[in-house]
């Protein structure tokens, strides 16, 4: 049995304060933010150094990475993949450690989607 008048209580959603006033919150759900892997053409890196780099870092087939590879060389600039903070700065630093100890200037950035 309802007991007459209802007694007022808070809901799921709703903490009585000392007020006596039912306060809602919205509950909200919060979604890291992501970033945007680049990698930057130059003169001298050989075409197919940068291929090798996309299949083995960024997990491309050989076409895959040789359409971006060349999509680099023709605009300048592509973007390789889009990755949590810490997943993206890895990638970028295993690339430029790569691309260092190959000597080639290779340049590979992030940057906040
Ligand atoms: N432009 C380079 C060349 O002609 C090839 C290249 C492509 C270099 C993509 C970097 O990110 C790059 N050898």
């Amino acid at each position: 049995m309802q007991p007459y008048p209802p007694i007022l209580s808070a809901n799921e959603n709703g903490t009585e304060g000392e007020s006596g006033i039912v306060t809602k919150t919205r509950p909200r759900t919060q979604r890291p933010p992501l970033y945007k892997v680049l990698i930057l053409n130059d003169d001298y890196t050989p075409m197919e150094f940068v291929v090798h780099v996309l299949e083995r870092f960024f997990h491309l087939t050989h076409s895959q990475a040789f359409e971006l590879m060349l999509t680099v060389h023709k605009k300048g600039v592509a973007v390789v993949g889009v990755f949590s903070y810490e997943v993206a700065e890895t990638k970028v630093g295993q690339v430029m450690d790569f691309a260092r100890r190959h000597q080639h200037p290779l340049q590979c950035t992030m940057e906040r989607e």
